[in-house]
This record gives C-alpha cells, sequence and structure tokens, in this order.
C-alpha cells in the first residue's frame, strides 16, 4: 500500500494541557490539525515499526473520525498492530490497562473527559505511553515542538475500516483488532476485589446501589462488571449508553452537574451507594445515603483501609496527592508510617512513583483515584473499592466516613472555580498573587497567620525533572491553606481554581456545612486574589 507524504503548515497551538490537547471540535475539524498533532506523537517516539498500538475514545463527537484518521497514518508510519476498542470506544483507565497488558508502545485517547461533546463543543487527544500512563512533560513538551515545524504527514488512502464488529483486518502491512472495550479490564477488576463478597452483598439485598453514567464511556462498563457479573439489581446503572454528546449535558461527577444522582442520595430512600463517573471514566464521585464523601477523603478512606481489599492485602509502599488535594491522606500516610508525595496537578506526574514502586496509592481532588494497577485515575474501580469495602465493614457511607473523622480529624475542604475569565485578568489575578509572596510569610489575617507562601515547584524524586510554576500555596498557622492556579484544561477563556482546606480536630465539630466550616478562609481567599472585584462575578462558577 502507497504511503502519502502530504504536505502541511503547523499550527501555533498544539500544546498539551493538563491532560492532552483540548479544543472545540471546529478547531480540531480545520485543515490538518488533527493530522500534524498525530504526526508530531509519530515523530516524537522512537520507532513505531512493527509496534502495536491502542486507539480508543470516549465515544464524543468526532471520535469515530478521528479513529478513521489515526488507522491510516499508523498504517503509514510502519506500526505492525492496533487495537481499537468496539466502537471506537475505551476508557482511559481501560485503554490504560490495554496498553499494558498487550505490552503496547502507547495509545492514544481521545476524550475532552468532562468536558460536553457535540460539535460546537470540545474534543481531545493525548498519546500514552508503554507503561499506560500519560507521556511525562519531556515527551508532550518535544511533542509540541515538533508541532511547531511540522511541514508533512504520512498517510495511506484506504476506505474506512468497520469498527463495529470484533475481530481482525487489514491496512497494507498494519493488522488492526477491534477488541470488547470491557474484557481486559473487567478481568483486572476480578482480581482486585473480592467480587465474590460484593456480589452476596447485591443477591442479598443488604447492598443497593445506583451508578450514573451520564451518557457516557463508563456505560458499558458498569453494566457488565456491576450488573451482569456483581449482581446489582437490574437499573442500577442509569444513563448507561454513550451518546455523542452525552445527553446535551455535561458528563462532570460532581454535585452540581450529577444533580439526578445527588437528589436521589437526599431522597427519602437512597441506595446504599451512590457513584458516578465522567465523559472518559477516570473520574468517579462517591456517596452515600445523605452523604457526600470529598475527593480527598474517598482518597484518605481508600488508604486507611487498603489492606482490608484482596488487591492491597500487603498493604501500601506509598501514597501520592496531587498540590492542591485535601491534606486527609498525609494523615493516615503519617500513621501507617508510609511516604506520602506531592505531586503537580495531572495525572502524568503519579506515573514515575508509580513505575518506581514508590507509591500504591494516589489521587486529585477533581474526583480522581486509582493505583498501580494501570497508569490512569480510576472511576470504576473507586466504585468498586467502595462497594467492597462496605460490603466488609457492613457500615454504610456516612457510617465510614464518621468513623475515619473521628480517628484523624476532618479535613473541611472546598474548591471554587471561577469559569470563562478573560485570559489578561486571570493573569492579572496571578500576577498580583506571585507579588504577593514575599510579604506574606507572618502576615496575619484575623486568626489566621501565614507560614507559608510559595509557587509551588515540583522536582520528581524518580528522575530529577523540574516543573515550574505549579499553582500559588499559602498556609497558614491552624493548619489551613488556600491554593490558586489556574486550569489547564479549558478550551475557552481561563478558569481560576481556588482550593481551601481547614483541619478539625474536634469531633463535636465534624458536622458543619462546609462552606460555613470554611467561611474564614473564603474571604481571606478573596482579599489574596480578588477574583470577584477585578471580574465582578458574584459567585463562582462551580463549588466543589
Ligand atoms: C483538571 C483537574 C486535574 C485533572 C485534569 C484532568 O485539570 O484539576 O486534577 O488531572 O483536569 O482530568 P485543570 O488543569 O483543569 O485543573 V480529566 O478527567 O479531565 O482527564
Ligand atoms: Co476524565
Amino acid at each position: 500500500m502507497a504511503v502519502e507524504i502530504r504536505k502541511t503548515t503547523p499550527y501555533p497551538d498544539q500544546k498539551p494541557g493538563t491532560s492532552g490537547l483540548r479544543k472545540k471540535v471546529k478547531v480540531f475539524l480545520q485543515g490538518n490539525y488533527l493530522e500534524n498533532f498525530v504526526q508530531s506523537v509519530f515523530d516524537t517516539v522512537e520507532t513505531a515499526d512493527g509496534a502495536t498500538l491502542v486507539v480508543g475514545g470516549d465515544g464524543r463527537y468526532f471520535n469515530r473520525q478521528a479513529i478513521q484518521i489515526i488507522l491510516r497514518m499508523a498504517a503509514a508510519n510502519g506500526v505492525g498492530r492496533v487495537l481499537v476498542g468496539r466502537g471506537g470506544l475505551l476508557s482511559t483507565p481501560a485503554a490504560s490497562c490495554v496498553i499494558r497488558k498487550h505490552r503496547a508502545l502507547g495509545g492514544f485517547v481521545l476524550s475532552a473527559s468532562h468536558n460536553p461533546g457535540g460539535p460546537e463543543e470540545d474534543f481531545g487527544i493525548k498519546f500514552n505511553v508503554a507503561n499506560g500512563g500519560p507521556a511525562p512533560e519531556s515527551f508532550t513538551d518535544r511533542v509540541y515542538q515538533r508541532s511547531r515545524v511540522i511541514d508533512a504527514y504520512r498517510i495511506v488512502s484506504a476506505p474506512d475500516l468497520d469498527i463495529d464488529t470484533p475481530g481482525r483486518s487489514r491496512i497494507g502491512d498494519m493488522e488492526i483488532e477491534v477488541i470488547d472495550p470491557v474484557a481486559d479490564y473487567a478481568e483486572l477488576m476480578e482480581h482486585l476485589f473480592d467480587f465474590g463478597l460484593i456480589r452476596s452483598g447485591f443477591r442479598s439485598g443488604a447492598l443497593t446501589l445506583r451508578f450514573d453514567a451520564m451518557h457516557a464511556v463508563t456505560g458499558p462498563y458498569a453494566k457488565r462488571i456491576l450488573e451482569e457479573t456483581l449482581s446489582a439489581a437490574p437499573g442500577s446503572v442509569v444513563n448507561a449508553v454513550p451518546l455523542e454528546d452525552f445527553g446535551g449535558g455535561h458528563p462532570d461527577p460532581n454535585l452540581v452537574h450529577a444533580r439526578e444522582l445527588a437528589a436521589v442520595m437526599y431522597s427519602g430512600r437512597p441506595p446504599t451507594l451512590g457513584a458516578a463517573s465522567d465523559g472518559d471514566g477516570d473520574r468517579n464521585m462517591i456517596m452515600g445515603a445523605n452523604c457526600f464523601v470529598t475527593p480527598s477523603d474517598s482518597l484518605a478512606i481508600l488508604a486507611a483501609n487498603a489492606h482490608l481489599v484482596p488487591g492491597y492485602k500487603d498493604g501500601l509502599r506509598g501514597v501520592a496527592r496531587s498540590m492542591p488535594t485535601g491534606r486527609a491522606v498525609d494523615r493516615v500516610a503519617a500513621a501507617m508510617g508510609i511516604e506520602c508525595y506531592e505531586t503537580p496537578t495531572g495525572w502524568k506526574f503519579f506515573g514515575n512513583l508509580l513505575d518506581a514502586r514508590r507509591i500504591t496509592l494516589c489521587g486529585e481532588e477533581s474526583f480522581g483515584t486509582g493505583s498501580d494497577h494501570v497508569r490512569e485515575k480510576d472511576g470504576l474501580w473507586a466504585v468498586l473499592f467502595w462497594l467492597n469495602l462496605i460490603a466488609l465493614r457492613k457500615q454504610s457511607v456516612a457510617a465510614i466516613v464518621a468513623d475515619h473523622w473521628r480517628r484523624f480529624g476532618r479535613d473541611y475542604y472546598s474548591r471554587h472555580d471561577y469559569e470563562g475569565i478573560e485570559v489578561p485578568v486571570a493573569e492579572g489575578i496571578m500576577g498580583r498573587l506571585q507579588d504577593l509572596l514575599a510579604e506574606l510569610p507572618g502576615r496575619a489575617f484575623g486568626d489566621y497567620r501565614v507560614t507559608l507562601a510559595d509557587d509551588f515547584r515540583y522536582v520528581d524524586p524518580v528522575d530529577g525533572s523540574v516543573s515550574e510554576h505549579q499553582g500559588i500555596r499559602i498556609a497558614f498557622d491552624n493548619s489551613s491553606r488556600i491554593v490558586f492556579r489556574l486550569s489547564g484544561t479549558g478550551t475557552e477563556g481561563a478558569t481560576l481554581r481556588v482550593y481551601m482546606e481547614r483541619y478539625e480536630r474536634d469531633p463535636n465539630l465534624h458536622n458543619l456545612p462546609t462552606q460555613e466550616a470554611l467561611a474564614d478562609l473564603i474571604a481571606i481567599a478573596e482579599d489574596l486574589c480578588q477574583v470577584k472585584k477585578r471580574t465582578g462575578m458574584a459567585q463562582p462558577s462551580v463549588m466543589t
């Protein structure tokens, strides 16, 4: 089959953000936008000759077309075999699992995660490397540099391939195998958790569940694993058919966007566990009857209980959290005598720690939790972990959380997002914070005295690589903290994220409404960053 070398001109804006390249679909539809990025990746990997490549996505608008282009380009770049999820689907954690299991060179994961989908909305692409994880910054920087000078891409002409029927076909010398997107992943989950115990919980009625797949990719995974394998009542998984526009919603598992689920969990007869996942299946939200578990608490609780679950029975080597994530897990690590690492935002920073076997569990405040079983965060994994814990501890979610707080204290935690800020205004806010850093230490805001103020700089303990400007941290002497950073996943304007937390040891004070418990910090944060004043926004766009 003849390889065509087609001329192209570079785009200036193909710099991957926190998690790959995310843009409006319209941007991807311009000229050779997708082709340029894909070729830049092929030009950056050492060689694709004869290698196995994994391709799949969250099923959003443009997923199928993008896959056809990638297949033709893979054939032209010497790839030996491509594994594609049936229907073009692979959740992000499943893609990671498939890459590892089949010893692939890497994979293209097509997703803009929790961002809305459709012709007017968002698309995204990222490359995961051989360990199954998002490419590290050293790699994505090289892809970006390449994308700025690229002048040609390689492709073969071939008719569209059938990606809906399992089985093998070819483009020239390259074999394409359409795989069941769920099988490898489901098998891995069975090794980590006590499926027998969870199944008897569902069968006896002791366990009940509502899992909201939000019309996104986890639907088929949750149906197969939770309903078919584990015997959760039919209908426990809702919104289970992936749609190109996610039914018009934001497939973002939080109390704002998973409103329907929250309503059920705060209703008269809620199930034992309520959970939701995002567009590409790497995020999770955990709720119990009349109870919401913050992701930072969830990470701490999973860490404290991990030894009870088959996959982690030998205990944890260490844990890690992204810098803005609440420090509840630090307390667990200290009690266990294991290391707790603080990394920049984004899963790619956990890869080295996992590969070097320094950590077993890790997580982010943005509804992401995971472990060394793959190299991505994993929504359904977290749900299975909680189901396993509930089944064996025979306690409600609320009771497990309350026990945890009694033992370790509670870290009240909230993130306030201000979306759609004009870029110069957002830069002004961050610039002002930078300027304040030097004078903040020692300054008092009422009862809160600043003990540390810096711009987070990460030195990877495994390879020594350095990542600068990862967010402004301001810590106070009463174990409170405020973090400010700009989002790296948005596609329009800028989003300021303000993260606040306050530690409370006294069990009598563990049941305050979160926003009330954090009221002082919320006021101090505004005093520092002036986002309301500078944007005229009266309230954050989203509070989690
Ligand atoms: C956000 C979250 C971050 C997460 C990233 C990708 O990034 O804050 O914790 O890793 O999304 O998650 P940012 O730069 O917008 O704050 V996903 O589920 O969108 O791949
Ligand atoms: Co996601």
